[in-house]
């Protein structure tokens, strides 16, 4: 890899920060949800609003040079009128400058899913208003930021927090409702495009972009019906997405199939179609942990159970989506305990076909294998997870081999953090924290091989073709 290439680890404010109502922070939607539903939350999570800088510092002498978060809206935007938290934006000038002062490129999400429960009071996503109270926000940290970010991308995952929000409903707000899963998906595209336009508008330094959570599609055979379940199934998962974002153009043949099965599309005015079109990234965030192997639809009706337990087992995750595709489990693929496959080689077949498509730049800007870890010893000896991302980098150190141009990867994360209804008992961290004692870090084993592969460049990842 050159000297150009980002090697970090990836947070995402609600996860991690914790100071859940510090310096006039107010609610967001997941701190009304988990404190309501008296679940897990993230109210303390890793503790990062208060020990960034010991943790910047392990990035440094990680050999990280670049780090992945999020800003926090309900931090920085303080109600519906826009009015701007002046302690909000120091929180993340220190954290920026801290980044900036240990050689830490900073890559910004500005939205991580927290949205400000006074917008999601009056209807989230399902609003157009929250779109324009979207570009409101972008627009106040992209200038107050101009100059010392470089890498902004505007949502991180759109296809997950809204199709776990509207339509399987283990997500705030718990819907499940495939005509509010196309209108929030509508308006985060239509918000989506209205921060890159702001972004170009205000002439902001810098490049950006959006992050998908890419699980490009492969079928159980070549049959035609298994190709059009493919096709249907890659529309559902990456191209309402990806086509979108880098096009602006939303795939008609979706769009033609969710009428014709009695979706109301007339939410798609012309004037806001015409901001999608015009306005595309500069380079795709994708984060990549798993793809989606299907088979054609046969019968029942649409399932979608979703893994938040981490016991897997029979049953405990299903996708089927009536008339269009239902996936299936490879029986030659490992899953974790939260019925994620295990399959590096997707990711190859996947950043081929993303170069191919739409010959951008890319950050694999997630990936990493969450697990149950016991992190009361000195180092976790995490051979696992050294062995997953090595198989993952090597994948994607063969795309580059033919030609995709990848400028950077960010593992899933760089620290113990909260895990989306699945507590803090599901680690995907480079770095220990002790949740029970002191929020300690500690280094695990992947941390130090993970060093060794960045100052390598690449060469201490055992390779071999896919
Ligand atoms: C999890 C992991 C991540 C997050 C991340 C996605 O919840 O399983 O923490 O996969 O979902 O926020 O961008």
């Amino acid at each position: 890899m050159n000297n150009s290439f980002l090697w970090g680890g990836a947070t995402a404010s609600y996860q991690c920060e914790g100071a859940w109502n510090e310096d006039d922070k107010v609610d967001s939607m997941w701190d009304a949800y988990l404190h309501e539903k008296g679940l897990e939350n993230g109210d303390v999570a890793s503790d990062f609003y208060h020990r960034y800088k010991e943790d910047i510092r392990m990035m440094k002498e990680g050999g990280q040079n670049s780090f992945r978060f999020s800003l926090s809206w309900p931090r920085i935007i303080l109600d519906k009128e826009g009015t701007v938290n002046p302690k909000g934006l120091q929180f993340y000038h220190d954290l920026i400058d801290e980044c900036l002062r240990q050689g830490i490129e900073p890559f910004v999400t500005i939205y991580h899913w927290d949205l400000p429960q006074y917008l999601e009071a009056e209807g989230g996503w399902q609003n157009r208003a929250t779109c324009d109270a979207f570009m409101h926000y972008a627009r106040v940290v992209m200038k107050e930021f101009d100059g010392k970010i470089t890498y902004w991308t505007t949502f991180n995952e759109p296809r997950w927090f809204i199709f776990n929000g509207y339509f399987i409903g283990n997500y705030p707000p718990e819907c499940h409702s495939a005509q509010m899963t196309i209108k929030g998906a509508w308006h985060v595209l239509l918000a989506h495009a209205m921060a890159v336009q702001a972004f170009r508008e205000e002439g902001i330094q810098g490049k950006i972009g959006i992050v998908h959570s890419y699980t490009p599609v492969d079928g159980v055979d070549d049959r035609p019906e298994t190709l059009k379940a493919m096709r249907y199934a890659d529309n559902y998962c990456n191209n309402w997405v990806l086509d979108t974002a880098t096009k602006g153009e939303i795939p008609q043949d979706m769009l033609d199939k969710l009428s014709a099965e009695g979706i109301d599309l007339s939410f798609m005015n012309e004037a806001d179609l015409q901001i999608i079109r015009n306005n595309h990234v500069d380079f795709l965030g994708l984060n990549y942990y798993s793809r989606t192997l299907v088979k054609p639809y046969t019968e029942g009706e649409t399932t979608l159970i979703v893994n938040n337990t981490g016991k897997k087992g029979k049953g405990t995750s299903k996708t089927i989506v009536k008339n269009w595709f239902e996936q299936v489990q490879d029986p030659d693929s490992e899953y974790t305990e939260w019925d994620t496959e295990i399959y590096p080689k997707g990711l190859y077949d996947g950043l081929i076909r993303a170069w191919e498509r739409y010959h951008l730049p890319i950050f694999i800007t997630e990936n990493g294998i969450g697990c149950y870890e016991d992190v009361s010893v000195d180092c976790v000896q995490d051979d696992w997870r050294i062995s997953y991302m090595n198989d993952h980098i090597n994948a994607i150190m063969n795309a580059m081999d033919d030609g995709v141009d990848v400028r950077g990867y960010f593992a899933w994360s760089s620290f113990d953090l909260y895990s989306w209804k699945n507590g803090c008992e599901k680690r995907y961290g480079l770095v220990a924290v002790d949740f029970e004692n002191g929020l300690c870090r500690r280094p695990k084993k992947s941390y130090y091989w993970f060093k060794d592969v960045i100052e390598s460049k690449g060469e201490r990842v055992e390779r071999r073709k896919l």
